[in-house]
C-alpha cells in the first residue's frame, strides 16, 4: 500500500539558512532515490538536495527564493508499498524522512523552470558548474561534457566560454572561420617576414573597426583651382620659414569648418550605443605612412590655428612619426581623421573609420579635369574626396551634405575665413 512521506531539509552543516535557487521536480513527477529535488545556494556554496527515496511527488511545500534550513518541509512524496517496506526500518526511527545530506555533485536535470519537468535528457554537473552557467546565462545542454559518465566539468564550461569568445571577438571574429593554414612552398619558393609591431597593432584596430562599424563611403570632387593658386602664391613665404605648405593644411581647416556645421561628425557613440557624445574641441588625426606602418598622430585645436602653423605642425609630427618618436599621447584624443594619399596618386579609396570617431576623410590626388561651366568645358583642378562614416550615427543624406559642404569650403576658402 502506498504511503505519503514528508521530505525535510537535512543538516546543512555550517549553513543555517540557504536560498532555493532551483526546484527540479513538480507534483506528479516520479523520482528515483538520489534524484535532485531542489538546489540551495548560500553565501559559501550551492548544493543539491537529493531524494531520500523513490516515489511520486505529491505536493511541493516550497518555492524558488524561499530561505530554508534544517528540518524545513520540502515536499511530500508517495512511496509504493514495496519502497515503503524497504524503508520501514528507517521509518521506525522517524516519522518523517529527512533528505540526504547535500551532495556537491549529484545528478542534474538541466535548465527547467521551477516545477517544470525537464524535457531534455539528464545532464550531470556540480552545483558550482551550474551556478557559473546560470551567472553567465549558458545553456548547459550546449556544453561538451568530458567528465566520467558524461558529467560537465568546470573545465568544460571554461572551454565553452573560450570557444564562444573566439567566435565573437577573437581570432576569426564574428563567428567567421579562420583563414586556412596553407603551405605555400608547395607552389614555389617563399620568404617569411614578420610584421612590424606597428603593423600588428594597427591591424588589430583596423580589423575591429572594420567589423564593428557599418561603413558607408561617400565620394565627391572638390574644385581646388583657386585654393591651389593661393597656396602656391604663399609657398615662398612658407619656405622661408622652412615649412612645406601642402594642400593638407587647407583641407584640415575646411574639415573643421564643416565639422562645425555638422556637429554629429565631431562625436563618438557611447559604449552602449545609446548616446552620441558631441565634442566641443577640434583635434584632427592625420594618417602618416612610415616604414614601420601606419600611425595617426593628432593635431590639437585645429580651429584655433592658422594655415602656416598647421603646416609647420604637420611637418614636425610626420617627422616625429617617421623617427618613431611619437608618444602615445600624440595619438590620442582625435575627433576626426584625414588620410591623404594625394602625394602618391589614385582616384579614390574607402578609408576605415578610426573608432571611437564616427567618420574619416580620404584624400586622393588632385588632377586637371574638364568641367562644364557657362556653356563650355574649362580645365579645373579637381580633388577627389572619400568620406567613410559610421552609418549607426550618420545617415546617408547627412553624409552627402557633409561632403558637399566640405567641397564648397575647399572651392572657396573665404567660406571658412569668415
Ligand atoms: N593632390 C595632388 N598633390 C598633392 C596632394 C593632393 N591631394 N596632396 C599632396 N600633394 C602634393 C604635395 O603638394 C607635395 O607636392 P610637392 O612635393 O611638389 O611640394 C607632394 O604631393 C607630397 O606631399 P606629402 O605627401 O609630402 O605631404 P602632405 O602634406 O600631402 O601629406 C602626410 C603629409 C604625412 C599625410 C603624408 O606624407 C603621408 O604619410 N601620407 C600617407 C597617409 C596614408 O598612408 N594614408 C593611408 C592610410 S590607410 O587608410
Amino acid at each position: 500500500m502506498a504511503t505519503i512521506k514528508e521530505v525535510h531539509v537535512p543538516d546543512l552543516g555550517n549553513v543555517a539558512k540557504a536560498e532555493i535557487i532551483e526546484i527540479s521536480v513538480k507534483a506528479g513527477d516520479t523520482v528515483n532515490k538520489d534524484d535532485t529535488l531542489i538546489t540551495l545556494e548560500s553565501d559559501k556554496a550551492s548544493m543539491d538536495i537529493p531524494a531520500p527515496l523513490a516515489g511520486v511527488v505529491k505536493e511541493l511545500k516550497v518555492k524558488v527564493s524561499d530561505k530554508v534550513g534544517k528540518g524545513d518541509l520540502i515536499l511530500t512524496i508517495e512511496v509504493s508499498g514495496e519502497t515503503a517496506a524497504t524503508d520501514k526500518k528507517a521509518e521506525k526511527k522517524e516519522q518523517q524522512v529527512t533528505a540526504q545530506a547535500p551532495q556537491p555533485a549529484p545528478a542534474k536535470k538541466e535548465e527547467q523552470t521551477p516545477s517544470q519537468k525537464p524535457e531534455q535528457s539528464d545532464l550531470y554537473a556540480s552545483p558550482i558548474v551550474r551556478r557559473l552557467a546560470r551567472e553567465f546565462d549558458i545553456d548547459l545542454t550546449r556544453v561538451q561534457a568530458t567528465g566520467p559518465k558524461g558529467r560537465i566539468q568546470k573545465e568544460d564550461l571554461q572551454n565553452y566560454v573560450k570557444n564562444a569568445l573566439s567566435r565573437t571577438g577573437g581570432e576569426g571574429g564574428m563567428g567567421l572561420p579562420t583563414a586556412p593554414v596553407i603551405d605555400f612552398t608547395q607552389f614555389g619558393a617563399i620568404e617569411t617576414k614578420s610584421l612590424s609591431r606597428i603593423k600588428r597593432l594597427t591591424g588589430i584596430n583596423l580589423h575591429r573597426n572594420w567589423l564593428l562599424v557599418p561603413h558607408v563611403t561617400q565620394f565627391e570632387e572638390a574644385d581646388i583651382t583657386e585654393m591651389e593658386d593661393f597656396r602656391k602664391s604663399q609657398q615662398a613665404v612658407a619656405e622661408k620659414q622652412n615649412i612645406k605648405l601642402t594642400p593638407l593644411a587647407f583641407i584640415m581647416k575646411a574639415v573643421v569648418a564643416t565639422l562645425k556645421a555638422f556637429p554629429n561628425f565631431n562625436a563618438s557613440l557611447s559604449a552602449n550605443g545609446e548616446q552620441l557624445i558631441l565634442k566641443k574641441y577640434f583635434h584632427i588625426g592625420v594618417a602618416v605612412d612610415t616604414p614601420e606602418g601606419l600611425v595617426v598622430p593628432v593635431i590639437r585645436d585645429v580651429d584655433k590655428k592658422g594655415i602656416i602653423d598647421l603646416a609647420r605642425e604637420l611637418g614636425d609630427i610626420s617627422a616625429k612619426a617617421r623617427n618613431k618618436a611619437l608618444a602615445p599621447s600624440d595619438m590620442q584624443g582625435g575627433c576626426f581623421t584625414i588620410s591623404s594619399l594625394g602625394g602618391i596618386g589614385g582616384t579614390a579609396f574607402t578609408p576605415i573609420v578610426n573608432l571611437p570617431e564616427v567618420a574619416i576623410l580620404g584624400v586622393s590626388k588632385a588632377s586637371k579635369k574638364p568641367v562644364y561651366q557657362n556653356g563650355q568645358f574649362i580645365p579645373r583642378l579637381m580633388l577627389p574626396l572619400s568620406l567613410s562614416y559610421d552609418h549607426r550615427v550618420i545617415d546617408g543624406a547627412e553624409g552627402a551634405r557633409f561632403i558637399v559642404h566640405l567641397a564648397g569650403c575647399l572651392a572657396d576658402i573665404r567660406r571658412w575665413l569668415l
